[in-house]
């Protein structure tokens, strides 16, 4: 950015180069802002509850055509959203940082990881694979077909305002469905980017039903009424567990299906021959990293009481000096909090920390971009217990340590929190890594060693348990949320026999 441009005058550039038309973002009720400078850099038009509706049936129409295109055929329109993102990448990328606040190396990770699913995915498209069963009746063959399953539903979050998108288009296009995305309303742009760029892919594709992929700018009631509406077969949330609460009976009231992308609580264990200098750099990325704004967020940390000494004062000189600035303009490692909402949440759990005894590092508002800006300086507080804050999700860089001495007691302690997506534990030692990794250690979704909790690959398969929900997405076998299984028996006998020896002679 050169210095006289503003924030929302480079927005309106790199909206201009990726294509997206003015009508889209000016002129609304929806005020959408950058948390960078606090300025307001568009307001957008919304869409209505009937425009959703109308929304579903155009969807609805698109599946019936794409739901015959057959799937390797399927992936290569993908492999073009691939291509697209590419050449949108160094764009794109900051366009993320400038409507979420990451700093330009995350911004481009997230495009990265949009690039990655659609390789994925494009692969997929040839695999996707039932199986073939052993039947008990002499002349028959048994097997499993998987089809498109119908309309995608996509709910995401200001954190990840693109890849969460990704992750589930890429699947659910190869997988034969089409997709309605409603955006957080934090981070509208970003998402009509997106769908400009998929354009594009779709325009080289040729054949591509109308209404395949559609963006929904709005509020609560958008999403409210793409969770209600019948016709959406699946929707894929991603938000607080508050939020989840909502939308997950709702949908299975209607006997949906719901991919549910939660709160996390995340943890990570030092133990006693943990190496160390690697355990600080990974909390370090895992805690402060996105300004603690990712799921995957690392926000307890186990210190057995042999390292403490070692570990965390090392750890506290870290916060201290950690760089915090303009994503844009400076090469700071933490950027903003998204809002004021956040910047409180904060506060109010390091109140609620020091009431319980704990000591707070860190913690206070950084002056940055002036007064609409909400700039923090991470915190590491330390807990004379494993209570109060540190048992909810608090969207902000707190990181709560604690100290312990017993191997399964600090397991115990792990699980017991609500959430359940990701954790870590940093040894050398081979039985506290199995343990960790066994039926009795970690019950998250994630459970890594010598890595911190955040940061994961596309090639597995990403959420959680407990209140995180229980939904998958991205990879290894999360595409099947997005088909229906069919178990078909064929009989290529003369004979008709009967399953379980059953006789029924007329
Ligand atoms: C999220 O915070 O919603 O594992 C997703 C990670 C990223 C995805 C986070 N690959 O941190």
């Amino acid at each position: 950015m050169t210095k006289q441009m503003t924030v929302t005058q480079e927005a309106t550039e790199i909206l201009d180069r990726l294509g997206v038309a003015k009508a889209a973002w000016t002129g609304g009720t929806l005020a959408s802002f950058s948390p960078v400078t606090g300025e307001q850099i568009a307001t957008l038009p919304v869409a209505s509850v009937a425009d959703v509706g109308a929304a579903v049936e155009r969807a609805q129409a698109a599946f019936k055509e794409w739901r015959l295109v057959p799937a390797p055929r399927r992936g290569e329109l993908i492999r073009l959203l691939g291509e697209e993102l590419r050449a949108a990448k160094a764009d794109l990328g900051r366009l993320v940082s400038i409507e979420a606040g990451k700093i330009i190396s995350e911004g481009l990770g997230e495009v990265q990881e949009m690039i990655d699913i659609c390789d994925f995915a494009v692969g997929l498209s040839r695999q996707l694979y039932g199986l073939t069963i052993a039947t008990e009746r002499p002349g028959h063959r048994m097997m499993e077909t998987w089809h498109p399953l119908g309309v995608v539903g996509v709910i995401s979050a200001f954190n990840f305002p693109v890849a969460v998108w990704s992750w589930n288009t890429a699947l659910a296009i190869v997988c034969g469905n089409p997709v309605i995305w409603k955006p957080s309303e934090k981070t509208p742009l970003t998402a009509l980017a997106s769908q400009a760029i998929f354009e594009r892919a779709m325009k080289r594709f040729g054949d591509v039903p109308a209404g395949l992929s559609q963006v929904l700018i709005g509020a609560g009631d958008v999403g409210n009424a793409l969770v209600e509406n019948p016709k959406v077969a699946l929707v894929s949330a991603t938000g607080s567990t508050r939020m989840g609460r909502i939308v997950g009976p709702k949908v299975a009231a209607r006997f949906g299906r719901t991919i549910l992308e939660l709160g996390g609580n995340n943890a990570g264990i030092v133990t006693p021959s943990a190496d160390l200098d690697m355990a600080l750099r990974a909390i370090a990325f895992g805690a402060m990293g996105t300004a603690g704004q990712r799921c995957t967020t690392m926000r307890r940390l186990f210190v057995h009481a042999s390292v403490y000494d070692q570990l965390v004062p090392r750890l506290k000189k870290a916060y201290e000096s950690v760089s915090i600035g303009n994503p844009l303009t400076s090469n700071a490692l933490v950027g903003p909090l998204v809002d004021k909402l956040a910047f409180d949440a904060m506060q109010t759990a390091l109140e609620a920390s020091k009431s319980m005894g704990g000591t707070v590092t860190g913690g206070a508002r950084a002056s940055v971009e002036g007064d609409a800006a909400y700039y923090v300086r991470p915190a590491i507080v330390e807990l004379p217990r494993h209570d109060g804050p540190a048992l909810e999700e608090t969207f902000a860089p707190i990181l709560y340590v604690v100290k312990y001495t017993d191997f399964d007691e600090v397991l115990e302690l792990h699980n017991a929190v609500g959430a359940g997506l990701s954790s870590s534990i940093f040894t050398t030692d081979l039985r506290e890594m199995e343990t960790f990794l066994s039926a009795r250690g970690s019950d998250c979704g994630i459970a890594n060693v010598n890595i911190g909790t955040s940061g994961a690959e596309i090639g597995g398969a990403f959420g959680g348990e407990k209140e995180t929900g229980g939904g998958r997405e991205s990879g290894s076998d999360a595409w099947r949320a997005y088909m229906r299984r069919q178990t078909n028996t064929v009989n290529y006998s003369n004979a008709l026999p009967l399953a379980q020896g059953v006789v029924f002679d007329i």
